[in-house]
């Protein structure tokens, strides 16, 4: 938050944004080649050009368990935390949801709480973070690699420091093998997913091994095994999912002021005035904290009624997933840009989205610079990118399991399908593709004055 607004201060952001808009409907408008957009106080707007910057994960998402709206304690959902300190000394705390956020909450309300209760779904294949504070030396020499830093993140797959490994899992002995993963466990940040070898997420033998060799990593944090067990992932291998880092999480179930509660056991039937009630027990909370993740890349979306030409309604369009030219645009939505949207390389975001703000820059100025009114994606390229994207996914395994990015939310109507809604292709070969339009005068798109 500090960093944001460092940010915003220093490049005078602030002038020109419009805080507290809520945006309801942005319709676009054929005979002016214009967007009509409505805020939920009633103002409206008018632009030439609209740009969603709606973010992947900024749609949360409530579980509909019967009676959440009774609970008199205090409760709230992960993404919106309140700016007020929360206190958990003493208290009796529950969690929902194991994903990145719970486990991050988890560790931190353990610490403090009276008593923690972890109400568990799925568990997730989650490993050492290994963050520590950076002292004044260390981050003078950060500082002089900046530039460095940046190329690594232009050149590799998913714009991190880390990228995978040359080798298949099976290329070196076992001894090999187990020496890599021991030390990918032992370093700091996303190596042991991201710099792996380079098929755990294709081949399903290489999948299998580095799923029991962190399975064992697990079952030899956790002191009670039957615990172990129900913390270890069976129904999805490791990476499958976007793996969530942990400082200590594992030894949280060591502490006896912790309960895991395995919903699969014993699911929720309803939230009362004072708890939670599973099959097997009533309990009661002071804290309800809901860690149950995002209507994800699509749901910013679907919450704003955007319409088209002719009146088409986005969310209806993308109904059997999502269909895009390059991530950016959709045709029968003129004149709509998209950062961060579905089919676009995520991976490092704050990486990619440079790329992707430049290139719809440099579309806006190419657009006002040949007094172009109207750009839109043509049809035919729509379904070749889409078609192009969805080949990408064939043989990777995180398509094969439920996550949020699959698509699938079990709290929404209609997101219950696995859907390819991301660019699983490299970043440098999805920068090269974007660049190889813009130059070629947009070719895809059909530019009118
Ligand atoms: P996630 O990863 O989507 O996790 C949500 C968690 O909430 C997950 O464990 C879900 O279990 C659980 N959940 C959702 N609905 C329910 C209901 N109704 N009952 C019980 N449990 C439920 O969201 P996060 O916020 O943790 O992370 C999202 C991304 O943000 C993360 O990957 C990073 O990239 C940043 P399920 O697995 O569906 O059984």
């Amino acid at each position: 938050m500090r960093y944001l607004n460092h940010v915003a201060d220093k490049f005078d952001l602030r002038r020109d944004i419009q805080f507290h808009a809520s945006v309801a409907s942005a319709y676009y408008r054929e005979p002016t080649h214009h967007w009509d957009v409505t805020l939920e106080n009633g103002e409206r707007l008018c632009a030439r050009f609209l740009v969603t910057a709606l973010g992947p994960l900024s749609a949360p998402t409530l579980p509909r368990i019967p009676g959440i709206d009774s609970f008199q304690g205090q409760s709230c959902h992960t993404a919106r935390w309140p700016h007020e300190k929360m206190d958990f000394a003493g208290k009796r705390v529950a969690v929902i949801g194991t994903g990145a956020t719970g486990i991050q909450t988890i560790q931190e309300v353990a610490k403090t709480c009276g008593h923690l209760t972890v109400l568990q779904r799925t568990p997730n294949w989650s490993t050492p973070l290994h963050d520590s504070p950076i002292d004044a030396e260390e981050m003078t020499k950060l500082r002089a690699g900046y530039d460095d830093m940046f190329q690594r993140c232009r050149e590799t797959f998913a714009c991190f420091l880390h990228t995978a490994d040359p080798r298949n899992t099976f290329d070196v002995t076992e001894e090999t093998r187990q020496a890599f993963w021991e030390e990918l466990y032992a370093s700091p940040g996303f190596g042991i997913w991201i710099g792996n070898f380079r098929d755990i997420l294709t081949d399903r033998a290489a999948n299998a091994a580095i799923s029991a060799f962190v399975a064992d990593k697990i079952r030899g944090r956790v002191k009670n095994q039957v615990i172990a067990e129900k913390l270890i992932p069976k129904n999805h291998g490791f990476g499958t999912r976007r793996v969530p880092m942990e400082t200590g999480y594992f030894e949280v179930y060591n502490q006896n002021n912790v309960t895991l509660v395995d919903l699969t056991e014993t699911p929720i039937e309803r939230i009362t005035e004072t708890g939670i009630k599973t099959r097997d027990a009533e309990r009661d909370f002071d804290i309800i904290i809901y860690a149950t993740g995002f209507d994800a890349i699509t749901g910013a979306f679907d919450r704003i009624d955007i319409r088209g030409s002719n009146g088409i309604v986005l969310k209806d369009r993308w109904k059997a997933g999502p269909e895009t030219y390059l991530g950016m645009t959709v045709d029968g939505f003129p004149n709509m840009a998209m950062l961060v949207g579905p089919h676009m390389a995520l991976g490092n975001i704050p990486r990619t989205i440079a790329y992707n703000v430049e290139w719809v820059a440099n579309l806006l100025r190419y657009a006002r610079d040949h007094h172009i009114t109207r750009f839109e994606a043509n049809s035919a390229d729509v379904q070749s990118w889409t078609a192009h994207v969805k080949s990408l996914a064939e043989g990777n395994l995180m398509f094969e399991v439920n996550s949020w990015m699959t698509g699938i939310n079990t709290n929404i109507d209609g997101k219950n399908v696995r859907m390819v809604s991301r660019y699983s292709g490299s970043a440098p070969d999805w920068r090269a593709k974007c660049s190889a339009v813009a130059d070629s005068a947009y070719v895809g798109m059909t530019l009118q004055t």
